[in-house]
């Protein structure tokens, strides 16, 4: 990677909380891999976003590595991008409360996240699921990123992001670059197979609901064949009134690149279970390949851990020099100054 060249900044992330799955692909992985050549990438694991949601630690160690694996497998390349682990680089958690300090109560109370995730989790409703999107700023704001490429439900903590980086910039002086979400027209939320109004997600009890990378072939099979979709018969694509079967043709036109359009034209007289079994072959040739990489890769602990600890060596580098200018400009005294 050439320094002299000043490539424009992404940065990302996933949490550890579960096995990746086809929405990480449509929403995340797959922007950020046709990204990577022409940004700066960052791309995290982010642990301390995880632990917002009661974590078996044994779980949590394992998904990390499953994490920086799959971000491999689908095609991240290291020589490109940095990847390591938001826990490793202390920077974040010390942004964090510094932004917190500049962050409304009531600001906060509006993220529709918080008040989705309070629902879901009514038993352990705790002051990080509330500050969570702080967090996140920071993540975002450390590494002066131009683009944060994430699915649909993140727009409001981008925006979040935003005003806070303008807020102190305008309090102090220019410190912060401002992001852009980038949000991908197709797949920014897929849904999940059991119930196409809910996102599909790595938490959801029902493993059904969900296409995870893993999958077996059969699996795959299996849950496609099983997705629900709704009354009408022709293969159309319309979202707000046939969330089913737009999610299906999302999914194959995710697996075979072929255009929303011209899959609609070509298919529109198909039966749902024609459509469905062409939707399983396709998906089961483009996730086959990634699980073939995915196993191989995690099969290699030490080579996952000499990645990590060099990319957090690198982000560490970059994180502390805005770190130590926003202490600056907010009065924090040190020796060093
Ligand atoms: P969960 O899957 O447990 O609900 P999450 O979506 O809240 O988790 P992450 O797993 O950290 O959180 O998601 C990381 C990235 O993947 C985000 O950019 C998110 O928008 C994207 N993403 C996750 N699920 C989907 C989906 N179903 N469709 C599109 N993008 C998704
Ligand atoms: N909140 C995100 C994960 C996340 C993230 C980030 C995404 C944490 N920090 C910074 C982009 C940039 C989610 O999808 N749940």
């Amino acid at each position: 990677m050439s320094d002299s060249a000043k490539r424009p900044i992404i940065f990302s992330g996933i949490q550890p909380s579960g096995e990746l799955t086809l929405g990480h692909i449509a929403g995340a992985l797959r922007n950020w891999v046709a990204l990577q050549r022409d940004y700066e990438c960052y791309f995290c694991i982010v642990d301390m976003h995880a632990i917002t949601v009661r974590q078996v630690p044994a779980n949590l160690r394992r998904w990390t590595l499953d994490c920086a694996a799959m971000y491999l497998a689908t095609g991240i390349q290291p020589e490109q991008a940095t990847i390591f682990v938001q826990s490793h680089v202390p920077a974040h958690a010390e942004l964090a409360w510094v932004l917190s300090t500049l962050t409304g109560f009531g600001e906060a109370s509006r993220m529709t996240q918080f008040k989705e995730k309070s629902e879901q989790h009514a038993h352990n409703i705790n002051v990080g699921l509330f500050t969570y999107p702080i967090l996140m700023a920071a993540d975002i704001l450390l590494y002066q990123a131009d683009l944060v490429p994430v699915g649909e439900d993140q727009k409001q903590h981008v925006e979040l992001t935003r005003d806070l980086a303008q807020r102190f910039n305008n309090i102090y002086s220019p410190t912060f670059a401002v992001p852009e979400p980038y949000i991908p027209r197709y797949g920014a939320r897929l849904m999940s197979l059991q119930d196409p109004h809910k996102k599909m997600s790595k938490s959801d009890p029902n493993r059904n609901a969900t296409i995870f990378l893993v999958d077996d072939n059969d699996a795959i099979q299996r849950k496609i064949q099983r997705a629900v979709t709704d009354s009408g018969t022709t293969i159309e694509y319309d979202p707000e009134n046939r969330p089913g079967i737009s999610n299906l043709i999302e999914i194959y036109h995710l697996a075979t690149d072929e255009p929303i359009e011209a899959i609609v034209e070509r298919c529109r007289e198909w039966t749902y279970s024609q459509f469905k079994a062409a939707v399983a072959e396709a998906l089961v040739a483009y996730v086959e390949p990634v699980r073939t990489r995915f196993q191989q890769i995690r099969s290699d602990e030490a080579s996952l851990a000499s990645l990590l600890l060099s990319g957090a060596e690198r982000a560490a580098r970059v994180a502390q020099r805005t770190l130590r200018k926003v202490y600056r400009k907010i009065g924090f005294w040190s020796p060093k100054d």
